[in-house]
């Protein structure tokens, strides 16, 4: 396997798993590039709940494409409710501009909501140059990034709590 940078965290004990279970997140997933981001979604949601999120606690919200996860994690970080908000996106270098512009947008404004929210807003927005580096990156050979993104959330979250 390629190297992605991501130290998966060790098997954690029955206490921790089980303090998991008061913690509420809110995942925003992109439809463009459907097939990229249901796989990040999908390993996200999995290893938050084998890791002590309940099912319940999970609350999903789709929107059209990766720019709109910029207003959408804006409106989550105001809800007092939630502990980390994942964004889940895939942006795929076309022929046009759109790609530079939309990385940049996107990548800022997220950091930005990161400046001013009391909760952790995780990145998982895939930046690829074609389509088999998404697909690597959303179950293939590097792994899954929608995995990683929901462990930098529970790590995130009980940092915040501690
Ligand atoms: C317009 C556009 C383009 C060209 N490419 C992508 C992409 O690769 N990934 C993605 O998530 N969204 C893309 N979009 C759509 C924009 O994110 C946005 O939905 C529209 O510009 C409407 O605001």
């Amino acid at each position: 396997m390629s190297y992605s940078g991501f130290n998966t965290p060790q098997k954690e004990d029955k206490k921790t798993i089980s303090s998991r279970k008061k913690y509420k997140i809110s995942i925003i997933v992109s439809d463009w590039n459907k097939q990229i981001t249901s796989k990040l979604l999908k390993g996200a949601v999995e290893t938050l709940t084998h890791q002590g999120i309940l099912n319940e606690n999970i609350f999903i919200t789709q929107v059209p494409g990766s720019f709109e996860l910029i207003f959408e994690a804006k409106k989550k970080s105001k809800d007092s409710i939630f502990d980390s908000i994942i964004v889940i996106g895939c942006l795929i270098k076309g022929e046009t501009k759109h790609f530079k512009y939309l990385c940049k947008s996107v990548s800022y404004s997220i950091a930005k909501i990161n400046l001013k929210s009391s909760i952790p807003v995780i990145f998982c927005v895939l930046m690829d140059e074609n389509i088999k580096q998404s697909i690597e990156r959303s179950g293939g050979r590097i792994g899954n990034k929608g995995v990683d993104a929901a462990y930098t959330s529970l790590k995130m979250m009980e940092l915040n709590k501690s």
